[in-house]
């Protein structure tokens, strides 16, 4: 899905975020897996993508979240859901988590490393993201730089297991 991130960045590049409450963030836990993170970010996508391609439906989706997308998710309020949303969740999220923290669960462990090494595995052999697995795309897209050099690659997940290791040493 070339195609997906080159729209996600060409938005992004254009898009400004508003700040956001605390409990509108929460609400932004679209999946219910108590973190906001690209999982989050991909379901607003695939709602957009339901509305744009009108024979799409999203497996990733149910009617539930579809109502909760539409009450909570138009987060730069022109009153439609569209690519502008979920980028809008993508700077936020990018902005409130650590660089590495690819789960946004304020923890830099091992699932990150390894978050952003099957992304880069994953995107070197050109891998079309089916919806299920998009949000680890969106996830890795907004923290995986953990060295801020504007890639995400092998040596962002060593440099976040190193990290990890060494917090891990520290304490015990
Ligand atoms: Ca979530
Ligand atoms: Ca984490
Ligand atoms: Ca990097």
């Amino acid at each position: 899905m070339k195609k997906g991130i080159s729209l996600l960045t060409s938005v992004l590049l254009t898009v400004s975020a508003m700040p956001m409450t605390t409990s509108a963030q929460t609400q932004l836990d679209l999946n219910g897996d108590g973190l906001v993170n690209g999982y989050d970010a991909s379901l607003i996508m695939e709602r957009y993508l339901e509305i744009a391609v009108q024979e799409y439906s999203s497996p990733v989706l149910t009617d539930e979240i579809r109502a909760q997308i539409e009450a909570v998710a138009d987060l730069n309020g022109d009153g439609d859901i569209n690519a502008a949303d979920p980028t809008i969740l993508l700077k936020e999220i990018k902005s409130n988590n650590k660089a590495g923290d690819i789960n946004c669960d304020g923890i830099l462990d091992g699932r990150d490393a390894s978050a952003i090494l099957s992304y880069y595995a994953k995107r070197a052999v050109g891998y079309a993201y089916p919806a299920e697995e998009k949000g680890l795309e969106y996830c890795v897209y907004a923290l995986g730089d953990y060295d801020g050099n504007d890639l995400i690659d092998g040596r962002d997940a060593s440099e976040v297991l190193k990290t990890y290791l060494a917090d891990s040493t520290n304490k015990n």
